[in-house]
């Protein structure tokens, strides 16, 4: 087809989904910006776009919770009776061996665009530990080789950019000689985009010849995951589990034998570490069962009246919170792109620049736009089985959202504090505290010296003696 004619095609098909506008500057456009336009609509799924303006950004309500959601079982904290104190050994016996044969590899996903900590650039970069300021990025990376060192094995990382980041993430790497790993065991990939929508449904133009998208959502990482070459770098590895993290959580235990170890004697596909809410409202995910099947619903789409529903004992039905932790088999990735699985789509409405029917360029001052995107939690219900076990959150969960208040910065130093002043005090040292009983100090134990609360005791030859205000890194 010569380029006219691809042109009068293009037109017709936008004028069917109501999409004319996007050619409004065709005739301003020269050669290869009209390529390059063309080349952004025929990746389009008009049809399957017609879907989504009727059912997410035409329709403001969220799908609503499925009447039969019911509370899941899940694994405890402490295992429950003899016979389940056998099955949590037997569990962290076969998570090292896992891990020890390489058979486990670090997935981050960092393609989001971490508005609310007002932080320019990768999140990934955002310096976090409490005494020597390392990176997220540094942290996973230093949590990785002392795995690996740990385990005698090579783990590979896998890290997921998406557009608004991808070249300063590499950058960031190489700029860091790829945190002391090796480059060929850390693979970055990118997500995929979708377009921007106005309310009434039309698909914003960023600039004359370019269409405004964002990132898909982290769901999209089961795609990119398949379609960057990863999983086939992945099974030429052997690995054959995948340990899924959000780049804003310095707290994480990336391999941890209990959590691996029971998805696998279990033949789980897809799992997930919960943490009790601090409150009915928290924002995190709910984890709940409908029809036999482990599911997530977001906070803002749980309803009040679930939220809050109580045992018999006062504590909350939904107590359970999604931390954003997972395991996924490989396989599980692999079966579900060859079946050509969706995902369903959630709407957010953002403010997203873009130019008007003039070719000027508006910077909103309020929102716009409809951002859909996929939530990889909505693959749980895939899984043919899905197990679910509780963590505590001054072990594992400190995530880094805000500038000030819950979830901050602030909060997730105070985290990292009060983690390595347990494990230090757990072997035999007094660590000083202020009458609130917060921690009186600055700690900071790098994964080389001590990855989980035992291996501090291993490690320490002598009890360090630590006076108020000082500030201590273990390495
Ligand atoms: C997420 C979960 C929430 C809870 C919480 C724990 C959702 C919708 N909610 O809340 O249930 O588990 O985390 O901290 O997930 N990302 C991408 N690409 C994207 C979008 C996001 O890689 O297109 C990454 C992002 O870089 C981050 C993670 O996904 O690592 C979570 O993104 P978020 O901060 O937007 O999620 P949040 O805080 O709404």
């Amino acid at each position: 087809m010569n380029n006219k004619e691809t042109f009068e095609k293009t037109k017709k098909l936008l004028k069917k989904h109501n999409q004319s506008h996007l050619l409004a500057f065709w005739e301003q456009l020269n050669a290869s910006q009209r390529r390059n336009l063309l080349a952004q609509i025929e990746k389009l799924d008009f049809a399957e776009i017609d879907g989504w303006v009727a059912d997410y950004v035409k329709k403001s309500a969220a799908a609503p919770v499925p009447v039969n959601f019911a509370p899941p079982p899940f694994y405890s904290l402490n295992p429950v009776g003899p016979g389940q104190k056998r099955k949590y050994n037997q569990a962290i016996e076969l998570g090292r061996e896992l891990i020890s044969a390489g058979k486990v590899a670090a997935f981050v996903v960092a393609g989001g665009q971490g508005t609310r900590l007002g932080f320019d650039g990768p999140k990934g970069n955002f310096p976090i530990s409490p005494v020597k300021n390392k990176t997220l990025f540094r942290i996973f990376a230093e949590i990785i080789a002392a795995v690996s060192e740990k385990y005698q094995t090579v783990c590979p990382w896998y890290i997921m950019t998406s557009p608004l980041n991808h070249d300063e993430t590499k950058e960031i790497f190489r700029s860091n000689g790829y945190y002391g790993l090796n480059e060929k065991d850390v693979f970055i990939f990118q997500q995929g985009t979708l377009p921007s929508f106005n309310l009434d449904g039309k698909i914003f133009l960023a600039d004359k010849d370019c269409i405004a998208c964002s990132p898909d959502g982290h769901g999209g990482s089961l795609k990119a995951l398949y379609k960057s070459g990863a999983i086939e770098d992945m099974k030429r590895r052997g690995v054959e589990f995948i340990s899924y993290l959000q780049v804003d959580n310095p707290l994480i235990n990336i391999f941890d034998p209990l959590f691996i170890g029971l998805h696998a004697l279990d033949e789980a596909e897809m799992s997930s570490k919960a943490v009790i809410k601090t409150g009915p409202k928290e924002r995190v995910g709910n984890f709940g069962l409908v029809d036999g099947r482990v599911t997530v619903v977001e906070y803002s789409d749980l309803p009040d009246e679930l939220a809050e529903k109580q045992n018999p004992d006062g504590s909350s039905v939904f107590r359970l919170g999604s931390v954003a932790i997972h395991i996924i088999n490989r396989t599980f990735v692999e079966k579900l792109n060859a079946g050509g699985f969706v995902l369903p789509l959630h709407r957010a409405v953002k403010e997203i620049p873009h130019i008007d029917q003039h070719g000027n360029f508006v910077e909103p001052d309020g929102p716009n736009s409809v951002k859909l995107e996929s939530f990889v939690f909505d693959a749980l219900p895939l899984a043919s089985k899905s197990i679910i076990l509780e963590t505590l959150r001054s072990e594992e969960f400190a995530p880094v959202k805000n500038a000030a208040g819950v979830d901050s910065v602030e909060s997730a130093k105070e985290m990292i504090v009060a983690r390595g002043a347990a494990w230090l005090e757990s072997a035999g040292a007094a660590v000083p505290r202020k009458p609130d009983s917060s921690v009186d100090c600055l700690i900071e134990i790098a994964p080389s010296f001590a990855l989980e609360k035992d291996d501090i005791k291993t490690k320490l030859c002598k009890i360090p003696e630590i006076k108020p205000m000082d500030r201590v890194y273990l390495a």
